[in-house]
Parts: structure tokens; C-alpha cells; sequence
């Protein structure tokens, strides 16, 4: 663990226009460490993150696709004559060697600027997911005509249902931590439903679906709103990479339309809210529709149950492997996030049909 003292030495090594005295941690997520860089006015202007560089094991390649995504939508932006470009996508420091990371010996860090007058939500109303799936929607079509290979993956296979199911079943037959006994019965219905939830990757070898750029992180928290509740800018671009279309909108049912936490220990909170869905949907299409094919509209609903048998599988995995990989906050926390995760796929299958039939203007 790095003290305060280090962690503040760290910024010194970017091209900072101001004098920094204070950093402290911020967000919620799973995989890096978030700080906020405080200067001497008081002002938050800056985020610092540790990159985990045992799950992102290339930081080059990490970078470089960052710093492709973010070049190519400020090109957009300026073409398209937007004011206040700043807030509208993240800016990335160079260091004093001209390199978009830095490594101490033991971690590598990066910086960018904190947008002004920003906010983000764990939680969103319909008018919010709307303007969300907007969002999202513009992200996809403004990355559109990167050309292939301007982007490699920053983790291979990571949405690759086939892969992750490959996974899970390494992590039952070592069955390291002797926990295998205790999921048995959710072992089953992950099992029950694999076959079901491989289609993408068919179709991709059949030649009926084909990769596009992703986010491949859709959570709600990774989009800023300014003070008025419109979005500035989608953030956390480190899985930026081509994928499969329903990443996008998977992981905003998953995590938007929840109306309980990813976590919760009450299962009881947790459904799908179908006035969010179908709000997110609205607006992702409006943006959306233009690029994507009828076989990819038709299963954007799918998208919804795939990314939260997908999350059920890796935490539970996880689970299983002796919590080698996401951050946890108590010893049964990621058979809790499994539990409360499978409780939500089980809401998304009951109201699969009613979700089919919204996509039905749109075919
Ligand atoms: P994590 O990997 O921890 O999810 P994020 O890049 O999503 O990392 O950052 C965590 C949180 O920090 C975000 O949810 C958002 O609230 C805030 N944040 C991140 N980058 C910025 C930024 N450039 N300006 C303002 N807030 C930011
Ligand atoms: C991780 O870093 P964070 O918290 O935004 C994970 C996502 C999962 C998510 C589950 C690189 O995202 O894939 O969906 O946790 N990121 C990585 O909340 O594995
Ligand atoms: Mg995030």
C-alpha cells in the first residue's frame, strides 16, 4: 500500500498546468484505484488512476487505444463545431517523457483532466437512461469508421460468452478454495442456460453477426451529466475494443435497469425496471439505428439477459477461484453479487416477451 505521501508525489511526473497538494480516493469501481488531485484553491482539476496491470497486462496497448478513442471523437466534436470540447471528452496528460502512463517500479498510473461542473449516478430516473442510451448510441456510431486494427483488445476474449464459460468450468474442476459444494444450485442453472446464451459467437462463425468498437463497460456510473441532467461524456474507456454489438446496451439493462443494487442482500429489491429499459432502448435506437443490422435490433433484448448471465458466470467463478480477481468488500461478497445478479437474469427471462415486443416498431 502507498501512503498519501507517495500516491501525492505521482502527479509531478505529468505536465500539470497546476500545483497539487492533496489527492484523495473516489468512485466505486471494481478493477483500478480512483483519486481525485486536489490543488492549492481547493479545486478537484485532475483524476488520477492506478491502472490494475494484472487484469490489463499490456498498459501500452491500454494507452494507445485511449488515447485512438478519444483523438478520433475530439476530431468529431471539432468537425461538428461543439463548444466546450473539454467537457465533452477526456483529456489524457502526457508525462515529461511524452508517454500517456507512468510507471513507478511497481505500479503504472495516468492522469486526465477532472470535467468541471460533472456528476455521475449509480442510480438513474427514465429521463437520465434515455439520455444515456443516447449516448451510448453516439459513442458507437462516432467510432464507427475507425478502421480495423486501430484498436487492439485490451483483454482478450472479454466479452466472449464461450470463453467465459470455459472459465467457469476451469474453476470447478480445480475447485481451489473448496467452494464448489455450497453454488452447486446455481452451478445448475448456469449450466441449464449455456448453450442458449452462445449466440453471438455462432452467429459470428456463421457470418450473420460481425465486431464493431464497444465500450464494453456501459454501467451506469461510467457516464458524466452536467448540472441539468445532460450527458457530457462517456468515461472509463479502458475495454474499448471490437466486440460484439450487445455489450452496449447488455450492460446498461444490467446495471440502469436494476431496481436493486448489483449486490443487494435483499433479492426482493432486485428486478428488472422495464420503464428504464425501455427509455435507455428509445434513445440508444434513435442514435443506433442508422448502423445496426435487424439480426442485432432483434436481439438487443437478449442483450439485456446475456450481460447478466455473463456478470452471474464471472462472479461466481470468481467465487470459486478464491476472489483472485474483482475487488471485495467482505469474504462472501461475490457469491452475494452472484446471487443478487442471477435473481436479476431471472426478472429479465420473465419479462422477455414484453421486451421482444418493444423492439417490434423498430424492425
Ligand atoms: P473505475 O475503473 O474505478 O470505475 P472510472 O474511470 O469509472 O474508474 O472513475 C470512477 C468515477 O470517478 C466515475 O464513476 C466518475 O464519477 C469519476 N470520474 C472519473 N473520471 C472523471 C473525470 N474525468 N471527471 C470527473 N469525474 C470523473
Ligand atoms: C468491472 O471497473 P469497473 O467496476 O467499471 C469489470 C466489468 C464488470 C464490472 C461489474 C475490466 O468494471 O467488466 O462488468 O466490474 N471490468 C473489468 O460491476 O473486468
Ligand atoms: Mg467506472
Amino acid at each position: 500500500m502507498k501512503t498519501q505521501k507517495q500516491i501525492l508525489s505521482i502527479p509531478d511526473r505529468f505536465i500539470l498546468a497546476d500545483k497539487i497538494v492533496f489527492t484523495e480516493p473516489f468512485g466505486n469501481g471494481h478493477i483500478n484505484d480512483t483519486f481525485k488531485v486536489i490543488n492549492d484553491k481547493g479545486e478537484a482539476v485532475y483524476i488520477l488512476q492506478r491502472i490494475n496491470h494484472h487484469i490489463f497486462t499490456d498498459v501500452d496497448i491500454l494507452q494507445n487505444n485511449i488515447h485512438t478513442v478519444t483523438s478520433h471523437i475530439r476530431k468529431k466534436l471539432e468537425e461538428r463545431g461543439e463548444s466546450d470540447i473539454d467537457r465533452k471528452v477526456l483529456t489524457f496528460l502526457p508525462t515529461h517523457e511524452g508517454k500517456f502512463y507512468y510507471f513507478d517500479g511497481e505500479s503504472y498510473w495516468r492522469m486526465c483532466l477532472m470535467i468541471p461542473r460533472s456528476q455521475s449516478f449509480e442510480e438513474v430516473n427514465p429521463e437520465f437512461s434515455y439520455e444515456a442510451g443516447k449516448a451510448f448510441g453516439e459513442f458507437q456510431s462516432m467510432l464507427a469508421d475507425l478502421p480495423e486494427g486501430a484498436l487492439g483488445e485490451t483483454i482478450p476474449n472479454f466479452h466472449n460468452m464461450e470463453f467465459r464459460l470455459q472459465q467457469f468450468h476451469d474453476a470447478i474442476a480445480a475447485n481451489p478454495v473448496n467452494r464448489l459444494e455450497k453454488v452447486k444450485e446455481l452451478v445448475a442453472e448456469i449450466e441449464k442456460r449455456a448453450e442458449a446464451m452462445c449466440i453471438q459467437e455462432r452467429l459470428y462463425r456463421e457470418g450473420k453477426l460481425k465486431k464493431r468498437t464497444n465500450h464494453c463497460d456501459t454501467k451506469v456510473n461510467n457516464i458524466l451529466f452536467d448540472e441539468d441532467g445532460k450527458v457530457l461524456c462517456v468515461i472509463d474507456l479502458d475495454t474499448v475494443m471490437p466486440g460484439f454489438v450487445l455489450s452496449d446496451i447488455g450492460d446498461f439493462i444490467r446495471t440502469g435497469a436494476n431496481t436493486g443494487a448489483e449486490d443487494d442482500e435483499n433479492l426482493e429489491n432486485v428486478s428488472v425496471n422495464m420503464e428504464i429499459f425501455k427509455a435507455y432502448t428509445q434513445g440508444y435506437m434513435e442514435k443506433a439505428n442508422s448502423f445496426l443490422t435487424p439480426t442485432e435490433i432483434k436481439l438487443l433484448p437478449y442483450g439485456g439477459r446475456l450481460l447478466t448471465y455473463m456478470q452471474t458466470v464471472r462472479f461466481l467463478t470468481d467465487y470459486i477461484n478464491g476472489d483472485t480477481y474483482y475487488k471485495i468488500h467482505h469474504p462472501e461478497h461475490n457469491l452475494q453479487r452472484t446471487r443478487a445478479q442471477f435473481k436479476l437474469l431471472q426478472s429479465l427471462e420473465e419479462n422477455a416477451v414484453k421486451m421482444d415486443a418493444f423492439m417490434q416498431e423498430w424492425l
